[in-house]
C-alpha cells in the first residue's frame, strides 16, 4: 500500500466520497474545493495523510454535528514543487503545478542565487517558469533603490536571454499586469521567492477580492518574519489558478544525483553537449565546454555563460554532492 493510501473509509462513507482540490493546507488541516466550487474544511484521515495545496483528493464533507470533513485519498501527484529540508530530506510543498513564478525585488536585498535555484527546481520538475521583479517604483529615478536599477535590469535581461518570460512590475501601477495575467492564464502557477518581496501583494493585485495578508510596515527589514504562513490557491479572473506560498530565506531543489544538477540550468545543459566526457560535472575535468564558456561573449551580445550562473550551478552541485553523501545507503 503506498504511503498516500490509508485504510479505506467506512462502508457508509464510501457513497459520500467525492473528488476535490486542496486550496489551502496547514499541516493536517486543509480546505478542499469541491467541483461545484464550494469550500470545505477537512483534515487528513489517519496521521500520515498530509495533503498539499493543489492536491487532487477524494474526501467526504463534514456534517452538522462534525463540520470537519475527511480527506481519504490523495490522487497521484504530478507537477510537484519540492525542496531539500533542514534534515536533508525531500519535502513536497505543492502539487499539480504548471509553472513557478519566481519573484524578487530591490528590497529585501535580492539573492539571485535563490532565483537560480527556483529556476533549477522548475527545470528539474519539468515545470515552466517566469521571472518577476516587483517594486519597480523603488528603482525609478528618485526612488530609494535607483542605484540598483541597472543591476536588476541586467539580471532580467539575462533571464530573458535564457528564454524565461520576464516582468518588471510595481503593485501601485497597472503597467505590466495584463501580460503577466496572460502568462498565467492556463494551469496552476505558484508564487515563490524570498520573504517580503511582494508575492501576496502581487496576488491581491491579480485576483480581485483576494485578501492575502501582506506585511504592514512597508520596507520592513525584519526578514525573520514571514507574513504568509501557509500555501493557498486562488482562481485568476482571466483563467488559471495561482498559489501564494510562504517566503523563504533559502531554498534548494532536490537533485536526485549530482550529475543531474546541470538539468536545472538551460545554458549549461546546452553547453555540456560539447564536453569531452559525457559524465562531466563541469568542475576541473579536461575538455569541459561549460567551463570554457564562462564569461565568453555570446553572438547576441550577452555572455555564453554568466559567471554568476556558473557559480550558482557549482553551489547547487556542491549541495547535491553533500546530500548524496548524507543519504543512507539504499534510500532515495
Ligand atoms: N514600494 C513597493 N512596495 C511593495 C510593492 N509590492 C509589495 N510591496 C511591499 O512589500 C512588503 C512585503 O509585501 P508582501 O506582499 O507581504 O510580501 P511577501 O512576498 O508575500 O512576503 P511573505 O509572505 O513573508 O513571503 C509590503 O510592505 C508591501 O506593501 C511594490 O510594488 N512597491
Ligand atoms: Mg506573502
Ligand atoms: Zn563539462
Amino acid at each position: 500500500m503506498s504511503r498516500h493510501s490509508p485504510p479505506p473509509p467506512p462502508a457508509k462513507q464510501i457513497d459520500a466520497l467525492e473528488d476535490g482540490r486542496v486550496v489551502r493546507a496547514f499541516g493536517r488541516q486543509v480546505v478542499v474545493e469541491s467541483t461545484d466550487g464550494a469550500t470545505h474544511p477537512c483534515r487528513g484521515f489517519g496521521k500520515d495523510l498530509r495533503p498539499l495545496c493543489g492536491d487532487q483528493v477524494a474526501f467526504v464533507r463534514g456534517t452538522a454535528s462534525d463540520p470537519e470533513g475527511l480527506v481519504y485519498r490523495i490522487h497521484p501527484r504530478r507537477g510537484v514543487l519540492a525542496r531539500w529540508n533542514g534534515a536533508g530530506r525531500r519535502e513536497e510543498l505543492a502539487a499539480h503545478l504548471t509553472r513557478l513564478v519566481v519573484v524578487f525585488a530591490p528590497t529585501p536585498a535580492p539573492d539571485l542565487f535563490i532565483v537560480d535555484r527556483y529556476l533549477a527546481a522548475a527545470a528539474l520538475a519539468a515545470l515552466e517558469a517566469v521571472v518577476v521583479c516587483t517594486k519597480a517604483d523603488l528603482l525609478a529615478e528618485g526612488g530609494s533603490h535607483a542605484a540598483d536599477a541597472l543591476e536588476l535590469q541586467s539580471a532580467l535581461t539575462a533571464y530573458a536571454a535564457l528564454g524565461y518570460p520576464v516582468f518588471l512590475l510595481d503593485t501601485a501601477s497597472d503597467a505590466g499586469f495584463a501580460p503577466l495575467a496572460a502568462a498565467l492564464a492556463s494551469g496552476t502557477s505558484v508564487l515563490v521567492g524570498q520573504s517580503g518581496v511582494g508575492k501576496s501583494s502581487l496576488l491581491n493585485r491579480l485576483v480581485p477580492g483576494a485578501v492575502a495578508a501582506t506585511r504592514t510596515v512597508s520596507g520592513s527589514t525584519d526578514e525573520g518574519r514571514h507574513t504568509t504562513t501557509s500555501a493557498a490557491l486562488y482562481h485568476l479572473p482571466g483563467g488559471g489558478d495561482l498559489i501564494d506560498s510562504p517566503g523563504v530565506r533559502d531554498f534548494a531543489p532536490p537533485v536526485p544525483e549530482p550529475r543531474q544538477a546541470r538539468h536545472g540550468f538551460v545554458e549549461i545543459e546546452r553547453l555540456s553537449a560539447g564536453c569531452k566526457f559525457m559524465d562531466c560535472l563541469h568542475r576541473e575535468e579536461p575538455g569541459c565546454a561549460v567551463r570554457a564558456a564562462v564569461g565568453l561573449p555570446a553572438p547576441d551580445g550577452g555572455s555564453a555563460l554568466e559567471p554568476r550562473r556558473y557559480n550558482s550551478y557549482r553551489r547547487l552541485l556542491t549541495t547535491a554532492v553533500q546530500m548524496e553523501q548524507r543519504r543512507p545507503p539504499g534510500r532515495g
